[in-house]
């Protein structure tokens, strides 16, 4: 009987953490110099509970590692951080170029194309996941997000 309910409760930890999924990680490469990077993913909440990402950690390669939105004042884009975000039940969230994204700050070194480093998820029900986030350069699919972003008045982009 102890044995029976202790695998149920295996069972219950293992569910809750296939719940989250995390699909199509990648950090842009940077250039030679640059203190700031970013990462996008997509987030798959296939339970039936919301959950929440709290933070993430990429102390590898980075001093600090922010969550951040964009948003667009005065007809110009801004990025600026959030303390959460919001993963609704059943839902994708995509964190991609001129949206959400993962700020790598105060960058410890460059990070270039087939580099690759961890990346740890915290999130409010799933708890921690550790993912490994491939770096790939910008493509030029993605150059439409490449006009001036301001971060904290600051272009770096
Ligand atoms: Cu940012």
């Amino acid at each position: 009987m102890r044995l029976l309910l202790g695998m149920a409760l295996l069972g219950l930890l293992a569910t809750a953490q296939a719940e989250i999924s995390i699909t199509d990680a990648y950090a842009r490469a940077t250039p030679p110099g640059a203190t700031v990077g970013a990462v996008y993913f997509e987030l798959h909440n296939a339970g039936a509970e919301p959950d929440r990402l709290l933070s993430a950690d990429a102390s590898a390669v980075a001093g600090r590692t922010e969550l951040h939105t964009h948003t667009v004042e005065n007809g110009v884009a801004r990025m600026h951080e959030v303390p959460a975000v919001d993963l609704p039940a059943g839902e994708t969230v995509l964190f991609r170029p001129g949206g959400f994204h993962i700020m790598l700050m105060e960058l410890k070194r460059q990070l270039t194309e087939g580099d690759s480093f961890p990346l740890m998820l915290r999130f409010e029900r799933a708890g921690e996941i550790e993912l490994t986030v491939p770096v790939k350069k910008l493509t030029l699919l993605h150059h439409h997000d490449h006009h001036q972003h301001g971060h904290g008045g600051q272009p770096h982009h």
